[in-house]
């Protein structure tokens, strides 16, 4: 796929991940299901540091995110989202396509993979994670459904 192509999947996924973080209601935010699970704050903060990891690694070779400091309530969480996906935005569209399409990349501890490959795993990850998220949400008895996740 090309870059704007997957840039273009990224905000439909997006979208829909803001709308779920933004819901987290603030007295919860500490709430894990299970005491060997994430709690909202670690897998809200967990996929963004994921985000930025990524895309410093196939923009820079550089695997390491933004920051590795969590955030402690709903509104910074909120806010380093949205600070995440300007500057994934300004990367990507700063990358030649033909090194997205062609450069190949290390994420730590996987074997080489294409940068496009790398990018397709980072929004995986996102909604492999939202829907981690919407369960839990779903669980504390937000009225959630199959809209939350997928209206524009
Ligand atoms: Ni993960």
């Amino acid at each position: 796929m090309t870059k704007s192509g997957f840039l273009e999947y990224l905000k439909f996924v997006r979208t829909a991940t803001r709308r779920l973080v933004a819901m987290i209601p603030e007295d919860q935010f500490n709430f894990r299901p299970q005491d060997n699970m994430f709690s909202i704050k670690e897998l809200a903060n967990h996929f963004i540091f994921a985000e930025s990891m990524t895309r410093n690694g196939i923009v820079s070779d550089d695997w390491n995110p933004d920051t590795e400091e969590q955030m402690e309530t709903v509104d910074a969480v909120v806010k380093l989202l949205d600070q995440t996906y300007a500057r994934t935005l300004k990367a990507m569209k700063e990358f030649p396509e033909g090194k997205f399409l062609n450069k190949d990349v290390n994420p730590p501890g996987q074997p080489a993979i294409k940068a496009e490959v790398a990018f397709m795993g980072l929004i995986l990850h996102e909604v492999h994670h939202r829907t981690q998220l919407f369960l839990y949400l779903k669980t504390l008895g937000l009225p959630l459904d199959s809209s939350t996740l997928f209206m524009p």
